[in-house]
């Protein structure tokens, strides 16, 4: 395969004049922009004495010139690593102390304090996106030939970082291989024709925006209708120009909670594809009735790429994730690494070109997270039935999906437990009808403390990206533990389950 965007442009149209990305007041940007854009930026990269394997890290809302300077790095063998633009100071001041990156490009509100950042060397090039804004990364864009480099299918192209159950956030080295193998397998699984036309509606720093979305347009040579956010409005507007949409779940729900998501507005979907968190039966169910369409639901994960899919041909069995793409090989093994038979459930492994290069400077880490064998251990449980449909049935990881995005319990209680007037905290996910699952944290005070729900959120929101700050508070004496002293999280979620917070 190669570089990744040799082999993304080796799906291009032959008309370079075709659109790639089209905005609903009618805007477009072409293939032919996509190369030259991309070429003028790798240029850039060169003239401030780029290396590949340097790291171009990114914290900008949705733009098509993020795609631009992703498709550059690619071209240059840079390591492209985007940003959630939630982050607060201090998360983004530890992504930059680890990711160590030569080329930082952000909004101007942070560029402007970015002085008061806690990282111990600032990259030596800040830019911001805006064309108009002061030291903006367009001034860096050269025109002229650049050779696409050529790399080896484990060149780093990204770097993406996950925050794990240690409360430190990891960089999971994703290589061209990674990328260009599963957006292929996507592309042939999810039948991506150049006349597809695929609502984006998804943020572009994940795996699912970026790789998996992006990924199969770029292959299919085909057009993307870009929203900036999910808006259901707005996504209803898009649908009848569209073949295609991917989503998380919450946009599901969001879309069946609007009277307007009608059979005629959809006639011309293709497939609608939901991952990154559990769909829910009932919601599969009622988009069937209210739209005619079973919802292709699949499972991955930042590591992986994506591991498995409902066909789009065949039966679209609903509380499954599908069965393993080609290429990979998944497995169920028990604790002592036994492969288990069909609908035993254990832990899920999978092995193949998808796999992610290891944790960024943490080599133990990713020597323990996979077999002696080589497989990766996912976290989840679950089983593979007799036709080779994979269930999850629960996670090994303490970990909360809300809305789609991750969120690791240990993370957010490190940083409740520092807030003045806190003696510790446990954070459990609750069920949501809106974001799946939601953060809630149950806090102990100190005796003479007075600290309020409302304070504790305060401090929270000032100091962690907003989608991790609890959405409920829960003020009690003691947290229950078990004779080992552990904190019993199953019995604080049972308590609360039941309580309308
Ligand atoms: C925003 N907020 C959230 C979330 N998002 N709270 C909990 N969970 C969330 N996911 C909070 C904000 O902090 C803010 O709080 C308030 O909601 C409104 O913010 P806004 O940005 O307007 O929210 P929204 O537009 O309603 O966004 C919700 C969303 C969005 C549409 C579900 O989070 C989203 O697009 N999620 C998709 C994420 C995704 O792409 N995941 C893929 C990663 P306040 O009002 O208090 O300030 S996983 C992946 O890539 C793997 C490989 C895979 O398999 O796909």
């Amino acid at each position: 395969m190669g570089n990744l965007f040799s082999f993304y442009s080796r799906g291009f149209p032959e008309d370079l004049d075709q659109v790639f990305i089209e905005h609903t007041e009618g805007s477009f940007i072409t293939y032919r922009d996509l190369l030259d854009q991309s070429e003028k930026y790798a240029n850039g990269f060169k003239a401030l004495g780029l290396q590949a394997g340097d790291r171009v890290s990114i914290q900008v809302s949705k733009s098509p010139e993020a795609v631009f300077i992703y498709l550059a790095c690619l071209r240059s063998k840079l390591i492209f690593h985007p940003l959630n633009t939630a982050y607060k100071e201090k998360e983004l001041s530890f992504f930059l102390n680890d990711a160590k990156p030569s080329v930082f490009i952000c909004e101007q509100d942070v560029s402007d304090k970015i002085a008061s950042l806690d990282v111990d060397q600032l990259p030596s090039n800040i830019y911001t996106l805006l064309p108009n804004q002061k030291g903006t990364i367009h001034d860096i864009k050269v025109s002229g030939n650049h050779e696409v480099q050529d790399c080896p299918e484990d060149q780093i192209a990204a770097l993406l970082y996950s925050s794990g159950t240690t409360g430190k956030p990891k960089g999971i080295m994703l290589t061209h291989g990674n990328i260009g193998s599963n957006a292929h397998a996507l592309k042939e699984a999810w039948q991506f024709k150049s006349d597809d036309c695929l609502l984006h509606a998804l943020p572009i720093y994940h795996v699912h925006g970026l790789f998996v979305a992006l990924g199969c347009a770029l292959l299919s040579g085909s057009k993307v209708l870009w929203l900036d956010a999910f808006n259901p409005d707005e996504v209803i507007d898009a649908l009848p120009n569209c073949t295609v949409m991917m989503g998380v779940p919450t946009y599901y729900t969001r879309l069946l909670s609007n009277e307007k998501l009608q059979k005629e507005v959809v006639k011309n979907i293709r497939i609608f594809i939901s991952g990154s968190a559990p769909l829910l039966e009932e919601t599969f169910d009622e988009f069937y009735l209210r739209t005619g369409h079973e919802i292709i639901e699949r499972y991955g994960m930042t590591e992986t790429n994506i591991i498995s899919s409902n066909p789009v041909n065949g039966e679209r069995k609903s509380g499954t994730v599908g069965a393993c793409l080609p290429g990979q090989i998944l497995r169920i093994v028990d604790d002592g690494q036994n492969i288990l038979g069909p609908n035993d459930v254990g832990n899920i492994q999978v092995k193949g070109p998808n796999v992610f290069n290891g944790y960024w400077n943490l080599p133990d880490k990713t020597k323990e997270d996979f077999s002696i064998d080589g497989f990766f251990n996912t976290g989840d449980k679950g089983f593979i039935d007799a036709e080779g449909y994979l269930s999850i049935v629960g996670r090994a990881k303490d970990m909360i999906i809300s809305g789609g995005l991750n969120v690791y319990p240990k993370e957010v209680e490190s940083v409740i437990n520092e807030i003045e007037g806190v003696i510790e905290s446990a954070v459990i996910g609750l069920p949501h009808d809106d974001l799946g699952e939601k953060v809630v944290a149950v806090i102990v005070r100190k005796k003479e403390s007075k600290i309020t729900e409302g304070e504790l959120i305060s401090s929270l929101k000032s100091e962690i990206a907003g989608f991790k700050v609890p959405k409920n508070i829960i003020l009690i004496e003691e947290l229950p533990r078990n004779a080992m002293g552990k904190v019993q999280k199953n019995i604080l979620r049972d308590i609360y389950a039941k309580i309308d917070l």
